[in-house]
Parts: C-alpha cells; structure tokens; sequence
C-alpha cells in the first residue's frame, strides 16, 4: 500500500477528468487523475463499436476556451470519428503536460471522508491509497454497461460472440457473418450502418423503434475550415449565449405558429442538413416540450420512414409508436439499410426474445434466428450507474453512502451538477444535473464554477470544507423535477428523464408504462446561458446554500 497526499483527486480520465486536472494544476493544486481504463478517453476510450463517432460538430466537440487550439484544430468531415476524439484527448494532454499527473490501470474501489483530517480516503485497485482534500468525480455518464436479461445470456451456451458496444474486440471482423443486434438506439443505429453491408446476414432485433434523421455527414473543405476559424468570436459568443451550445441557432418560434407548408420546408431543411439535435432543437423552439407541436415532427418522421423503407412490414416495424422525445439519434443511411436482402427486423415488441441458445436468439412466435456475433447495443445504467459500480461506493460525512443518499432525494442528483449535502469538498462533472449541451461545453462551466468556489474558499479564509445544505440541494431538485415534468421526455422511458421502463414498453398512447420509477430529472434543461447566469446570480448573492467551515 503507497499512501499518496494531494490537494485533489481526479477520478476519470475522459474529457471532464482531463479538463479538471488541467483546471487544477493551472491554479496550482497538486493533484492527480485516475482511471480504470488502459488508456484516456473515458467513454471515447470504451465505445469501440464498428461505426462509433460522435454526432456533435467537429469545431464543436472541442474545448473552445483555449483560442489557439480552436484555430489549430484539424479534422476533415462535419463529425469526429471516435478515434479523432481520442487522438485529440491525447493532444489536449500533452499539449498541457498532464500526462505526467495521469495514472490509468487503476480503479478507484472506494472514498471516505475523514472528518477529522478534512481528508478524503480513496483507496484503488493498485495498492495506492490517495490522501486528498478534494475529491472530484468524473465517471462519465455511460460508465456502466447494460446487459439485457435475456435467458440463456449468462450461461455461456451461445456458441458465437457476444459483445456489448461499449465492450468491443476491433480483432473480431464481422465480415460475411450473421450478426445480431439488440437495441435501436444511436449506438444500434451506427452499428446497424456499419454493419449492413458487410454481414452476410444482419438481423436487427428492435423493441421501441426511434425517430433518427441524417446525420448529414459530409467533408470540410479548407475555405469552409477557414470560415469558421475566423468565425471564433461568434462561435463563443454563441456557446454561452444558447440553451445547448450545439453550433447553430436555437429558434424561439413555435412548430404551431407557421403554416403547414412552412413547418413542412423547415423540416425539410432540417432533414437535408442533418443532425439529430438540430432537427430537435434548431427549427422550433417547442419540438420537446409541447406534444401538439412534437407530433408535427414525428407525422413529418414516420412519413420518411415509409418512404425510404420500400418493404412495408419492415416499414411498419420501424415506425416508432411514441413522441420524439428520446436522445434525438442521426444516421448515415440508417432506414435505407433495410432495403438490403440481407438485413431483417425482429421486431421484438410482437414477439420477445425467450433466449439465448447454442445457434442464437429464439422468439416468442418459436423462430430461431441463428447468429455468429450478437452485439449488445443496450445502452448503460446512465448517470448514476457508475457510481453504483463502485465496489465500496463513495461515503460522505457520517459515513453516508452517495447512493443511499440519492435514493432518499428520489434518485442521482446534484446542486448545480457538481455539489451533494453530506459530501464536503466533493465536486462531480458531467454527471447527474449536467446542462444538457455540447459534452464539453458543460464540463468547462462547471469547472469554470468549480474555480469560482474555490476562490470564495480562498477568500473565505481558505476554510477547510465547502459542502451545500439539503435545502438548497431539495430546491434544487424539486425545480429541476418541475421543469421536467412539462417535457414530453417525461412521457416516454428514457435514461434522460430518468423514467426508465423496465420492460421498455411504452404504451400506444406514448405514455411510459405504470411500472416505472417517479419522474427525477437527469439534467439542467434550461442549458448553458441559464446554467451560467445561475452561476453569476449564486455570485451576486454571496453563495446561498454554500457553507465554509
Ligand atoms: P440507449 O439509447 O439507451 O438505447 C438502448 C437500446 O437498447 C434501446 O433501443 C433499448 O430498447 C434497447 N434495449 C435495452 N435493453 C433491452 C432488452 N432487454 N431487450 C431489448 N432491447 C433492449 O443506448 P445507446 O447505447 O444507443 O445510446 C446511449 C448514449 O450513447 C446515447 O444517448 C448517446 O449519448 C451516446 P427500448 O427502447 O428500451 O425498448
């Protein structure tokens, strides 16, 4: 056992773990970053899948703080493939010397406040036990697999492979084999894409269709990476001045206050541009909160569907039956995939999956439809799944456990996506409450607010704790439940609302089945500006809800 101490510990080595240690290191904190990954990347690092890539600009999924890193950029096409993200990780980092304070290959297996060293406890997988009087988690959101429970699964009879996504082997070629997948959301989506043409046969095993549009992906030409160089300043300007910093306007129009030929072109226009979240967010400003409104989109939708998919039970099988209120996908010839002989839907709403067997997945109706690989696209526990995988979990004042404390709160949560009662000098990014934006966009105000408070800290006295009270952390919720209460996320099962199904079911009329948990928001809904102008409004106002002692 080596016992390290530190001023901060930074657990994750993804894009909130790397902008954190570099924050840190910058106002000169000794501190150091762990992962229990081989390499850097946090999700990047895990998503392997054929067809991985990222679905937010290129110019975009970047931190846009550091101007000349901006211009530097290089990249070819409108979306990053998930290596370039990895390899621009790794430029973030050597570029600011950060490697040198990265540990990978070693998990964190607990955390324990010590309240009379003031300390954090957090020993790891390696023997290193970290000393540190901050504890900063950045777990990432889809830290934890979500395997179906499909009988058979876990007994290992199956004679081929079986692979998650997030837990793919890049030596196994799917080439002229008979490839399943489970799970039809954006990552089933890509690797549906991806797989189609080279499977001798592909069968799509689909329970909840989703609404995906084109990703629109296409080259950037160096005048068009020259244009938005020198677009820099209103680039930034425009991160902090939307809702979700995507790269493109947000309109404050209604989809109900055009003409139906006017919402028809504009999500023409949408469609032709591509992006899932610019067919959300970038032609109306009600889409995901007004159910009138959004059924124009999904009328607009399913008439696509039927039009690209030329067999009509394929066709019907991939019409979603709910809003469009889910993590909006995009794809790059998703529905046109179904055109091939070769790539079937089993649509596992008529008929689910009874199990697993030695030559593949048997239906309800009794087919056996045989496979040599079949790919879990299941998703995650989000959000909070990581956190449960801790092996010891993290413990805060009076040994509390984060997640027995978020079960008492109704589920994941955090003050300002960041702060937890009970759990002093203990700051999350990227986790519960995050601003739903641009990935990196919302780590660089929340580290951008975590500075602040340390600053307060400093100017306080340099107090030894910084902890949040449950009332602030209860309003908190309670505003974040509210606004998304309005949403119709809430009518659907989704891991964004928070109102996962277990089953998955969603009724006929688009409401989420009974059975599911009370609705507790995973995100800030009102997005960056809101998120910032809070920050400033807590600023103003001599940190309400913040105690240093
Ligand atoms: P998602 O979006 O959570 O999608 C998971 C998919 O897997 C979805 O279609 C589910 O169907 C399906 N699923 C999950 N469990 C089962 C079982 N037991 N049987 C059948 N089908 C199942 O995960 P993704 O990986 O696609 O995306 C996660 C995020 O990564 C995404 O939002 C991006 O931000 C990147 P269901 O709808 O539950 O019927």
């Amino acid at each position: 056992m080596t016992e390290t101490h530190l001023d901060a510990l930074v657990v994750g080595a993804g894009f909130g773990g790397i902008h954190m240690l570099r924050s840190f290191l910058n106002i000169g904190l000794r501190c150091r970053a762990v992962d229990k990954y081989t390499d850097l990347g946090g999700t990047w690092h895990a998503n392997r899948y054929p067809g991985v890539m990222s679905d937010s600009y290129s110019h975009m999924y970047r931190f846009t703080a550091d101007r000349d890193d901006f211009l530097d950029a290089s990249f070819t096409k409108n979306y990053l493939t998930r290596d370039e993200i990895v390899a621009y990780l790794n430029h973030v980092v050597d570029k600011n010397s950060l490697r040198e304070h990265m540990q990978l290959s070693t998990e964190v297996l607990s955390a324990e406040w010590d309240d009379a060293a003031k300390r954090w406890r957090v020993p790891c997988s390696t023997g290193d036990v970290f000393v540190v009087k901050y504890l900063v988690t950045s777990l990432g959101l889809f830290g934890k697999n979500k395997l179906p429970d499909i009988p058979g699964l876990a007994d290992g009879k199956f004679k081929g492979r079986v692979m998650h996504s997030a837990a793919w082997d890049r030596n196994y070629d799917i080439d002229g084999k008979r490839v399943g997948i489970i799970g039809s959301g954006s990552t089933g989506i890509q690797l549906t894409v991806a797989s189609a043409s080279k499977a001798k046969e592909l069968h799509c095993f689909i329970r909840n269709p989703q609404y995906s549009v084109p990703a629109g992906i296409r080259d950037i030409t160096p005048n068009e990476h020259r244009k938005i160089n020198n677009s820099y300043d209103d680039i930034r300007r425009q991160i902090y001045e939307s809702k979700t910093s995507s790269g493109f306007a947000e309109p404050s129009r209604s989809a109900l206050s055009v003409s139906r030929e006017e919402r028809e072109q504009i999500f023409e226009d949408l469609w032709r541009l591509g992006g899932g979240f610019r067919f959300l967010w970038g032609g109306f400003s009600d889409i995901g909160l007004n159910l009138e409104a959004n059924e124009e989109a999904c009328i607009f939708l399913r008439k696509k569907i039927l039009q690209i998919v030329r067999d009509p039970v394929k066709a019907k099988a991939l019409l979603p039956r709910e809003p469009y209120a889910r993590r909006p996908p995009c794809d790059d010839g998703y529905y046109e995939c179904f055109n091939r002989d070769n790539v079937h839907i089993v649509d596992i709403h008529a008929a689910p999956i009874t199990q697993l067997e030695e030559r593949g997945i048997r239906t309800a109706d009794g087919v056996l439809h045989e496979l040599d690989i079949l790919a879990l696209a299941t998703g995650f526990e989000a959000v909070d799944g990581p956190y449960k995988a801790l092996q010891n979990g993290i413990k805060g004042r009076g040994g509390k456990q984060l997640t027995e404390h978020w079960d008492s709160v109704g589920g994941a949560s955090a003050y300002m996506g960041v702060f937890v009662s009970h759990f002093p000098n203990f700051f999350i990014v990227n986790g519960p409450q995050v601003p739903v934006a641009n990935v990196p966009t919302a780590i660089e105000v929340q580290a951008n607010f975590i500075l602040d408070v340390l600053r307060e800290q400093v100017a306080k006295g340099n107090s030894d704790t910084i902890e949040i009270t449950p009332e602030i952390e209860a309003k908190w919720i309670a505003s974040n439940n509210n606004i998304g209460a309005g949403m119709v996320a809430n009518k659907v099962s989704s891991w964004t609302s928070g109102k996962i199904v277990t089953n998955g079911t969603t009724q006929s009329n688009g409401t989420a089945e009974s059975n599911s948990k009370p609705p507790h928001n995973h995100f800030f809904l009102p997005g960056i500006k809101a998120y910032v102008a809070l920050t400033e409004d807590i600023k103003a106002n001599n940190y309400p809800g913040f105690v240093f002692s």
